[in-house]
Protein backbone atom coordinates (compact mmCIF):
# COMPACT_ATOMS: atom_id res chain seq x y z
CA UNK A 1 0.00 0.00 0.00
CA UNK A 2 0.98 3.45 -0.69
CA UNK A 3 1.52 5.88 2.17
CA UNK A 4 1.18 9.01 0.61
CA UNK A 5 -2.61 9.41 -0.25
CA UNK A 6 -2.23 12.21 -2.53
CA UNK A 7 -0.16 10.25 -4.72
CA UNK A 8 -1.86 7.94 -4.48
CA UNK A 9 -5.68 9.81 -5.47
CA UNK A 10 -3.49 11.59 -8.53
CA UNK A 11 -2.48 8.07 -10.46
CA UNK A 12 -5.91 6.34 -9.57
CA UNK A 13 -7.77 9.53 -11.00
CA UNK A 14 -5.73 10.37 -13.89
CA UNK A 15 -5.55 6.74 -14.80
CA UNK A 16 -9.39 6.59 -14.84
CA UNK A 17 -9.66 9.31 -16.99
CA UNK A 18 -9.68 12.73 -15.40
CA UNK A 19 -7.63 15.35 -17.42
CA UNK A 20 -7.21 17.53 -14.64
CA UNK A 21 -7.04 16.93 -10.81
CA UNK A 22 -6.15 19.44 -8.29
CA UNK A 23 -6.22 19.44 -4.40
CA UNK A 24 -8.14 21.90 -1.54
CA UNK A 25 -8.23 22.48 2.09
CA UNK A 26 -12.20 21.56 3.09
CA UNK A 27 -12.29 22.94 6.72
CA UNK A 28 -14.87 25.52 5.11
CA UNK A 29 -17.01 25.31 2.35
CA UNK A 30 -15.67 28.28 -0.28
CA UNK A 31 -18.36 30.46 -2.34
CA UNK A 32 -21.49 29.97 -0.24
CA UNK A 33 -21.35 34.10 0.07
CA UNK A 34 -22.16 34.38 -3.99
CA UNK A 35 -24.56 31.53 -3.34
CA UNK A 36 -26.92 32.91 -0.85
CA UNK A 37 -26.74 36.01 -2.68
CA UNK A 38 -28.08 34.19 -5.23
CA UNK A 39 -31.03 32.73 -3.82
CA UNK A 40 -31.67 36.10 -1.85
CA UNK A 41 -32.41 37.64 -5.16
CA UNK A 42 -34.48 34.64 -6.38
CA UNK A 43 -32.36 34.27 -9.32
CA UNK A 44 -32.37 30.76 -9.33
CA UNK A 45 -36.08 30.83 -10.23
CA UNK A 46 -37.77 27.41 -9.90
CA UNK A 47 -35.06 25.72 -9.21
CA UNK A 48 -36.05 24.75 -5.84
CA UNK A 49 -33.91 22.10 -5.34
CA UNK A 50 -31.31 25.04 -5.04
CA UNK A 51 -32.88 26.25 -1.38
CA UNK A 52 -33.24 22.77 -0.27
CA UNK A 53 -29.76 21.76 -0.77
CA UNK A 54 -27.91 25.07 0.47
CA UNK A 55 -27.15 23.46 4.44
CA UNK A 56 -24.45 20.87 3.17
CA UNK A 57 -23.13 23.09 0.51
CA UNK A 58 -22.13 25.67 3.36
CA UNK A 59 -20.95 23.05 5.47
CA UNK A 60 -19.35 20.35 3.85
CA UNK A 61 -19.07 18.59 7.34
CA UNK A 62 -22.58 17.34 6.62
CA UNK A 63 -21.59 15.48 3.96
CA UNK A 64 -18.48 13.89 4.92
CA UNK A 65 -17.83 13.84 8.94
CA UNK A 66 -14.65 14.73 9.40
CA UNK A 67 -13.14 16.21 5.71
CA UNK A 68 -10.36 17.76 5.61
CA UNK A 69 -9.74 17.88 1.61
CA UNK A 70 -11.09 18.13 -1.70
CA UNK A 71 -10.31 16.49 -4.85
CA UNK A 72 -11.61 18.64 -7.68
CA UNK A 73 -11.57 17.06 -10.92
CA UNK A 74 -11.86 17.84 -14.46
CA UNK A 75 -13.00 15.81 -17.70
CA UNK A 76 -12.23 17.89 -21.07
CA UNK A 77 -15.42 18.00 -23.09
CA UNK A 78 -14.35 20.34 -26.21
CA UNK A 79 -15.28 18.60 -29.82
CA UNK A 80 -15.33 20.41 -33.05
CA UNK A 81 -18.89 21.99 -33.76
CA UNK A 82 -20.63 19.70 -36.36
CA UNK A 83 -20.84 22.03 -39.30
CA UNK A 84 -24.12 23.70 -39.70
CA UNK A 85 -26.50 21.87 -41.45
CA UNK A 86 -28.82 25.18 -42.49
CA UNK A 87 -32.79 24.71 -42.86
CA UNK A 88 -35.18 23.90 -39.90
CA UNK A 89 -32.62 23.31 -37.44
CA UNK A 90 -32.00 24.03 -33.62
CA UNK A 91 -28.82 24.60 -31.93
CA UNK A 92 -27.71 22.45 -29.22
CA UNK A 93 -24.83 23.53 -26.18
CA UNK A 94 -21.51 21.38 -27.22
CA UNK A 95 -21.62 20.03 -23.34
CA UNK A 96 -24.80 18.15 -24.50
CA UNK A 97 -23.79 16.67 -27.93
CA UNK A 98 -22.37 13.07 -26.40
CA UNK A 99 -22.99 10.65 -23.66
CA UNK A 100 -24.68 12.25 -20.62
CA UNK A 101 -21.95 13.19 -17.89
CA UNK A 102 -23.55 12.68 -15.39
CA UNK A 103 -23.40 8.71 -15.94
CA UNK A 104 -19.93 9.03 -17.88
CA UNK A 105 -18.00 10.74 -14.58
CA UNK A 106 -20.49 9.29 -11.99
CA UNK A 107 -19.25 6.06 -12.88
CA UNK A 108 -15.52 7.51 -12.91
CA UNK A 109 -16.39 8.73 -9.35
CA UNK A 110 -17.78 5.48 -7.89
CA UNK A 111 -15.20 3.47 -9.55
CA UNK A 112 -12.55 6.22 -8.02
CA UNK A 113 -13.83 6.25 -4.69
CA UNK A 114 -13.79 2.13 -5.04
CA UNK A 115 -10.03 1.94 -5.47
CA UNK A 116 -9.24 4.26 -3.14
CA UNK A 117 -11.29 2.76 -0.34
CA UNK A 118 -9.05 -0.75 -1.33
CA UNK A 119 -5.95 1.30 -1.61
CA UNK A 120 -6.66 3.58 1.79
CA UNK A 121 -8.78 1.33 3.78
CA UNK A 122 -9.48 3.60 6.66
CA UNK A 123 -10.17 6.95 4.46
CA UNK A 124 -13.56 8.46 4.08
CA UNK A 125 -14.96 9.55 0.96
CA UNK A 126 -18.17 11.23 -0.57
CA UNK A 127 -18.13 12.43 -4.28
CA UNK A 128 -20.31 14.05 -6.27
CA UNK A 129 -21.07 15.43 -10.08
CA UNK A 130 -23.55 18.38 -10.71
CA UNK A 131 -26.26 17.08 -9.09
CA UNK A 132 -25.02 16.14 -5.26
CA UNK A 133 -24.46 19.55 -2.63
CA UNK A 134 -21.00 20.87 -3.79
CA UNK A 135 -20.59 24.48 -5.38
CA UNK A 136 -18.54 23.14 -7.56
CA UNK A 137 -16.88 26.40 -9.29
CA UNK A 138 -16.05 27.57 -6.32
CA UNK A 139 -14.28 24.41 -4.94
CA UNK A 140 -12.34 24.58 -8.29
CA UNK A 141 -11.39 27.92 -7.94
CA UNK A 142 -9.69 27.05 -3.88
CA UNK A 143 -8.03 24.09 -5.98
CA UNK A 144 -6.23 26.40 -8.32
CA UNK A 145 -7.87 24.85 -11.21
CA UNK A 146 -8.96 27.71 -13.01
CA UNK A 147 -10.59 31.38 -12.41
CA UNK A 148 -14.16 32.33 -12.35
CA UNK A 149 -14.85 34.49 -14.99
CA UNK A 150 -17.07 37.44 -15.67
CA UNK A 151 -19.61 34.67 -17.27
CA UNK A 152 -19.08 32.72 -13.96
CA UNK A 153 -17.72 29.43 -15.72
CA UNK A 154 -14.60 27.95 -14.47
CA UNK A 155 -12.00 28.80 -17.31
CA UNK A 156 -8.68 27.22 -17.39
CA UNK A 157 -5.95 29.98 -18.44
CA UNK A 158 -5.71 29.82 -22.04
CA UNK A 159 -7.06 26.42 -22.15
CA UNK A 160 -10.58 27.75 -21.47
CA UNK A 161 -13.95 26.40 -19.82
CA UNK A 162 -15.15 23.50 -22.08
CA UNK A 163 -14.67 21.03 -18.90
CA UNK A 164 -16.82 19.19 -16.21
CA UNK A 165 -16.39 19.54 -13.03
CA UNK A 166 -16.52 16.77 -10.10
CA UNK A 167 -15.65 16.91 -6.44
CA UNK A 168 -14.45 14.50 -4.08
CA UNK A 169 -14.33 15.20 -0.22
CA UNK A 170 -12.27 12.66 1.92
CA UNK A 171 -11.15 13.03 5.39
CA UNK A 172 -7.63 13.46 5.10
CA UNK A 173 -5.18 16.34 4.70
CA UNK A 174 -3.62 16.50 1.10
CA UNK A 175 -1.39 19.31 0.75
CA UNK A 176 -3.55 22.07 -1.32
CA UNK A 177 -2.79 23.14 -4.48
CA UNK A 178 -2.59 26.99 -4.91
CA UNK A 179 -5.93 29.29 -5.59
CA UNK A 180 -4.60 31.36 -9.27
CA UNK A 181 -5.68 35.00 -7.85
CA UNK A 182 -8.54 37.72 -8.29
CA UNK A 183 -10.95 36.65 -11.12
CA UNK A 184 -10.26 40.56 -12.86
CA UNK A 185 -6.34 39.44 -13.75
CA UNK A 186 -7.38 36.64 -16.08
CA UNK A 187 -10.59 38.49 -17.97
CA UNK A 188 -8.43 42.06 -17.54
CA UNK A 189 -10.97 44.90 -19.61
CA UNK A 190 -12.25 42.40 -21.48
CA UNK A 191 -16.24 41.77 -21.41
CA UNK A 192 -17.49 39.98 -24.12
CA UNK A 193 -19.53 37.52 -22.46
CA UNK A 194 -21.84 40.25 -20.64
CA UNK A 195 -22.09 42.08 -24.05
CA UNK A 196 -22.90 38.70 -26.20
CA UNK A 197 -26.22 37.78 -24.05
CA UNK A 198 -29.05 37.64 -26.11
CA UNK A 199 -31.22 37.77 -22.91
CA UNK A 200 -29.65 40.43 -20.65
CA UNK A 201 -29.19 37.22 -18.13
CA UNK A 202 -25.88 38.67 -16.12
CA UNK A 203 -26.63 41.29 -13.74
CA UNK A 204 -23.37 41.93 -13.40
CA UNK A 205 -19.59 40.48 -13.98
CA UNK A 206 -19.65 36.93 -11.86
CA UNK A 207 -23.33 37.30 -11.93
CA UNK A 208 -26.08 35.69 -13.77
CA UNK A 209 -29.71 35.41 -13.02
CA UNK A 210 -30.65 31.82 -13.98
CA UNK A 211 -34.57 33.05 -14.96
CA UNK A 212 -33.10 35.00 -17.81
CA UNK A 213 -30.32 32.35 -18.96
CA UNK A 214 -31.56 30.46 -22.02
CA UNK A 215 -29.82 27.44 -20.52
CA UNK A 216 -31.86 27.33 -17.70
CA UNK A 217 -35.16 28.07 -19.76
CA UNK A 218 -34.22 25.41 -22.57
CA UNK A 219 -33.50 23.41 -19.59
CA UNK A 220 -34.20 24.03 -16.03
CA UNK A 221 -37.73 25.71 -16.60
CA UNK A 222 -40.81 23.46 -16.88
CA UNK A 223 -43.53 25.95 -17.57
CA UNK A 224 -43.57 28.91 -20.62
CA UNK A 225 -41.08 30.46 -21.79
CA UNK A 226 -41.56 34.52 -20.61
CA UNK A 227 -42.58 35.50 -23.96
CA UNK A 228 -39.93 38.68 -23.90
CA UNK A 229 -37.40 36.23 -23.45
CA UNK A 230 -38.21 33.99 -26.50
CA UNK A 231 -36.51 36.11 -29.14
CA UNK A 232 -33.62 36.01 -27.87
CA UNK A 233 -33.29 32.28 -27.53
CA UNK A 234 -32.91 32.56 -31.90
CA UNK A 235 -31.66 29.34 -32.71
CA UNK A 236 -30.87 27.65 -29.17
CA UNK A 237 -33.01 24.76 -28.54
CA UNK A 238 -31.07 22.97 -25.72
CA UNK A 239 -28.84 25.27 -23.32
CA UNK A 240 -26.72 28.05 -24.72
CA UNK A 241 -22.54 28.03 -25.46
CA UNK A 242 -22.69 32.13 -26.16
CA UNK A 243 -20.98 33.39 -23.08
CA UNK A 244 -18.31 30.30 -23.78
CA UNK A 245 -17.72 31.05 -27.33
CA UNK A 246 -17.07 34.26 -27.59
CA UNK A 247 -14.45 34.31 -24.45
CA UNK A 248 -10.97 34.30 -25.52
CA UNK A 249 -9.48 31.49 -23.59
CA UNK A 250 -11.64 29.22 -25.88
CA UNK A 251 -10.61 30.13 -28.74
CA UNK A 252 -8.53 27.04 -29.36
CA UNK A 253 -9.40 24.33 -26.30
CA UNK A 254 -7.69 20.88 -25.58
CA UNK A 255 -9.70 18.00 -27.20
CA UNK A 256 -11.47 15.96 -25.32
CA UNK A 257 -9.82 12.54 -25.03
CA UNK A 258 -13.42 10.97 -24.31
CA UNK A 259 -15.17 9.33 -27.37
CA UNK A 260 -18.45 9.10 -26.00
CA UNK A 261 -18.44 13.19 -25.97
CA UNK A 262 -17.92 13.12 -29.51
CA UNK A 263 -21.26 14.61 -31.10
CA UNK A 264 -23.61 12.04 -31.90
CA UNK A 265 -25.52 12.53 -35.30
CA UNK A 266 -27.72 14.69 -35.26
CA UNK A 267 -27.27 15.93 -31.13
CA UNK A 268 -25.69 19.18 -32.34
CA UNK A 269 -28.01 20.31 -34.57
CA UNK A 270 -31.13 19.31 -34.12
CA UNK A 271 -33.49 18.48 -36.74
CA UNK A 272 -37.03 20.64 -35.60
CA UNK A 273 -40.08 19.34 -37.60
CA UNK A 274 -38.67 15.53 -37.41
CA UNK A 275 -38.33 16.79 -33.27
CA UNK A 276 -42.01 17.52 -33.36
CA UNK A 277 -43.57 15.03 -35.52
CA UNK A 278 -41.99 12.28 -33.27
CA UNK A 279 -44.02 10.77 -30.45
CA UNK A 280 -43.40 12.18 -27.14
CA UNK A 281 -42.56 8.42 -25.92
CA UNK A 282 -40.75 7.25 -28.77
CA UNK A 283 -38.23 11.11 -28.46
CA UNK A 284 -37.61 10.06 -24.83
CA UNK A 285 -36.88 6.86 -25.78
CA UNK A 286 -34.62 8.42 -28.24
CA UNK A 287 -32.89 10.27 -26.06
CA UNK A 288 -31.61 7.37 -23.43
CA UNK A 289 -28.34 8.59 -22.15
CA UNK A 290 -28.16 11.65 -23.71
CA UNK A 291 -28.33 15.07 -21.85
CA UNK A 292 -31.07 15.97 -24.31
CA UNK A 293 -33.43 14.14 -22.37
CA UNK A 294 -33.72 16.13 -19.56
CA UNK A 295 -36.20 18.84 -20.11
CA UNK A 296 -38.37 16.35 -20.93
CA UNK A 297 -40.44 15.37 -24.55
CA UNK A 298 -42.81 18.43 -23.79
CA UNK A 299 -39.62 21.03 -22.94
CA UNK A 300 -38.11 20.27 -25.88
CA UNK A 301 -40.67 20.58 -28.48
CA UNK A 302 -41.77 24.02 -26.48
CA UNK A 303 -38.45 25.02 -27.38
CA UNK A 304 -38.69 23.51 -30.69
CA UNK A 305 -41.72 25.78 -31.54
CA UNK A 306 -39.79 28.94 -30.37
CA UNK A 307 -36.49 28.10 -32.74
CA UNK A 308 -38.65 27.66 -35.46
CA UNK A 309 -40.64 31.09 -34.74
CA UNK A 310 -36.76 32.77 -34.92
CA UNK A 311 -36.18 31.09 -37.97
CA UNK A 312 -38.48 33.42 -39.75
CA UNK A 313 -38.72 30.25 -42.42
CA UNK A 314 -42.84 29.80 -43.24
CA UNK A 315 -41.27 26.12 -44.17
CA UNK A 316 -42.11 25.31 -40.59
CA UNK A 317 -45.92 26.46 -40.87
CA UNK A 318 -47.34 22.85 -41.62
CA UNK A 319 -45.47 20.96 -38.34
CA UNK A 320 -46.13 23.68 -36.21
CA UNK A 321 -49.83 24.03 -37.01
CA UNK A 322 -50.11 20.40 -36.50
CA UNK A 323 -49.27 20.72 -32.88
CA UNK A 324 -52.63 22.49 -32.29
CA UNK A 325 -54.05 19.39 -31.49
CA UNK A 326 -51.80 19.32 -28.06
CA UNK A 327 -53.50 19.68 -24.22
CA UNK A 328 -50.50 20.94 -23.32
CA UNK A 329 -48.15 23.95 -23.11
CA UNK A 330 -46.44 23.13 -26.65
CA UNK A 331 -49.78 24.75 -28.39
CA UNK A 332 -49.28 28.01 -27.09
CA UNK A 333 -45.72 28.14 -27.87
CA UNK A 334 -46.45 26.87 -31.90
CA UNK A 335 -49.14 29.60 -31.98
CA UNK A 336 -46.54 32.09 -30.86
CA UNK A 337 -44.33 30.75 -33.51
CA UNK A 338 -46.68 31.15 -36.10
CA UNK A 339 -47.79 34.42 -35.16
CA UNK A 340 -43.98 35.45 -35.75
CA UNK A 341 -44.66 33.68 -39.16
CA UNK A 342 -47.57 35.38 -40.00
CA UNK A 343 -49.80 32.34 -40.04
CA UNK A 344 -51.38 33.37 -37.12
CA UNK A 345 -55.10 32.34 -36.52
C1 LIG B 1 -27.63 25.57 -11.21
C2 LIG B 1 -26.64 25.40 -12.32
C3 LIG B 1 -26.88 26.10 -13.50
C4 LIG B 1 -27.95 27.18 -13.62
C5 LIG B 1 -27.41 28.46 -12.93
C6 LIG B 1 -25.98 28.82 -13.41
C7 LIG B 1 -25.24 29.81 -12.53
N1 LIG B 1 -24.36 30.58 -13.15
O1 LIG B 1 -25.45 29.85 -11.33
C8 LIG B 1 -28.15 27.27 -15.16
C9 LIG B 1 -29.24 26.29 -15.58
C10 LIG B 1 -28.47 28.64 -15.71
C11 LIG B 1 -26.78 26.72 -15.63
C12 LIG B 1 -26.24 27.03 -16.86
C13 LIG B 1 -25.02 26.54 -17.31
N2 LIG B 1 -24.28 25.59 -16.72
CO1 LIG B 1 -24.62 24.92 -14.94
N3 LIG B 1 -24.71 24.33 -13.17
C14 LIG B 1 -25.51 24.57 -12.15
C15 LIG B 1 -25.06 23.84 -10.88
C16 LIG B 1 -25.94 22.59 -10.68
C17 LIG B 1 -25.11 24.72 -9.61
C18 LIG B 1 -24.50 26.12 -9.86
C19 LIG B 1 -24.66 27.06 -8.68
O2 LIG B 1 -24.52 26.66 -7.55
N4 LIG B 1 -24.99 28.33 -9.00
C20 LIG B 1 -25.08 29.39 -8.00
C21 LIG B 1 -23.89 30.34 -8.21
C22 LIG B 1 -23.85 31.42 -7.13
O3 LIG B 1 -22.74 29.53 -8.08
P1 LIG B 1 -21.68 29.26 -9.28
O4 LIG B 1 -22.00 30.07 -10.47
O5 LIG B 1 -21.57 27.79 -9.49
O6 LIG B 1 -20.31 29.75 -8.64
C23 LIG B 1 -20.19 31.08 -8.13
C24 LIG B 1 -19.50 31.10 -6.80
O7 LIG B 1 -18.59 30.05 -6.79
C25 LIG B 1 -18.79 32.47 -6.76
N5 LIG B 1 -17.35 32.42 -6.50
C26 LIG B 1 -16.68 31.47 -5.85
N6 LIG B 1 -15.40 31.74 -5.77
C27 LIG B 1 -15.21 32.91 -6.39
C28 LIG B 1 -14.05 33.62 -6.55
C29 LIG B 1 -14.10 34.83 -7.24
C30 LIG B 1 -12.84 35.55 -7.42
C31 LIG B 1 -15.35 35.30 -7.75
C32 LIG B 1 -15.43 36.58 -8.44
C33 LIG B 1 -16.52 34.55 -7.55
C34 LIG B 1 -16.44 33.35 -6.85
O8 LIG B 1 -18.94 32.98 -8.06
C35 LIG B 1 -19.22 31.91 -8.93
C36 LIG B 1 -19.79 32.47 -10.23
O9 LIG B 1 -21.04 33.10 -10.02
C37 LIG B 1 -23.57 23.48 -11.25
C38 LIG B 1 -23.05 22.15 -10.63
C39 LIG B 1 -22.68 22.33 -9.18
N7 LIG B 1 -23.08 21.39 -8.36
O10 LIG B 1 -22.02 23.31 -8.81
C40 LIG B 1 -23.60 23.40 -12.79
C41 LIG B 1 -22.36 23.92 -13.59
C42 LIG B 1 -21.94 25.22 -12.94
N8 LIG B 1 -22.89 24.19 -14.90
C43 LIG B 1 -22.06 23.93 -15.83
C44 LIG B 1 -22.30 24.23 -17.21
C45 LIG B 1 -21.40 23.55 -18.23
C46 LIG B 1 -23.31 25.13 -17.57
C47 LIG B 1 -23.53 25.77 -18.96
C48 LIG B 1 -22.23 26.15 -19.68
C49 LIG B 1 -24.39 24.79 -19.82
C50 LIG B 1 -24.77 25.31 -21.20
N9 LIG B 1 -23.86 25.37 -22.14
O11 LIG B 1 -25.94 25.59 -21.44
C51 LIG B 1 -24.38 27.02 -18.59
C52 LIG B 1 -23.49 28.25 -18.28
C53 LIG B 1 -24.26 29.46 -17.82
C54 LIG B 1 -23.34 30.43 -17.06
N10 LIG B 1 -22.76 31.39 -17.75
O12 LIG B 1 -23.16 30.24 -15.83
C55 LIG B 1 -20.75 23.37 -15.31
C56 LIG B 1 -19.68 24.49 -15.36
C57 LIG B 1 -18.32 24.07 -15.86
C58 LIG B 1 -17.39 25.27 -15.87
N11 LIG B 1 -16.28 25.10 -16.56
O13 LIG B 1 -17.64 26.31 -15.28
C59 LIG B 1 -21.17 22.92 -13.83
C60 LIG B 1 -20.06 23.04 -12.80
C61 LIG B 1 -21.64 21.45 -13.97
C62 LIG B 1 -20.47 20.46 -14.05
N12 LIG B 1 -20.42 19.52 -13.13
O14 LIG B 1 -19.60 20.53 -14.87
N13 LIG B 1 -26.20 25.97 -14.69
S1 LIG C 1 -25.50 30.70 -21.47
FE1 LIG C 1 -26.32 32.12 -23.04
S2 LIG C 1 -28.17 33.01 -22.11
FE2 LIG C 1 -26.97 32.05 -20.44
S3 LIG C 1 -25.70 33.71 -19.66
FE3 LIG C 1 -24.45 32.67 -21.25
S4 LIG C 1 -24.90 33.86 -23.15
FE4 LIG C 1 -26.49 34.40 -21.66
S1 LIG D 1 -15.31 36.60 -22.43
FE1 LIG D 1 -13.80 38.00 -21.53
S2 LIG D 1 -14.85 38.81 -19.70
FE2 LIG D 1 -15.97 36.99 -20.32
S3 LIG D 1 -15.08 35.32 -19.10
FE3 LIG D 1 -13.97 35.37 -21.08
S4 LIG D 1 -12.18 36.70 -20.67
FE4 LIG D 1 -13.63 37.05 -19.02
Amino acid sequence: MHTDPGRVIRAQAEALGFTRVRFARASDAPGIAAYDAFLSQGRHGSMGWMVASRGPRANPGELLPGVRSAVVLGVDHAWPRPADPGGLTGKVASYAWGRDYHNLVGKRLRRLARDLREALPDLGVYWGVDSRPLIERAWAERSGMGFIGRNCCLIVPGQGSYLFLAVLLIDVDLEPDLPRGGADRHCGSCRRCLDVCPTDAFVDSHQLDARRCISYLTIEHRGAIPEPLRAGMGRWVFGCDLCQEVCPHNHAPPPSPEPDLAPRPDHAWLPLPALLQTPDDVLEQSLLGSPLRRPGAIGLKRNACVVLGNLGDVAAIPVLEAQRHRGDLVVEHAEWALDRLGAGS
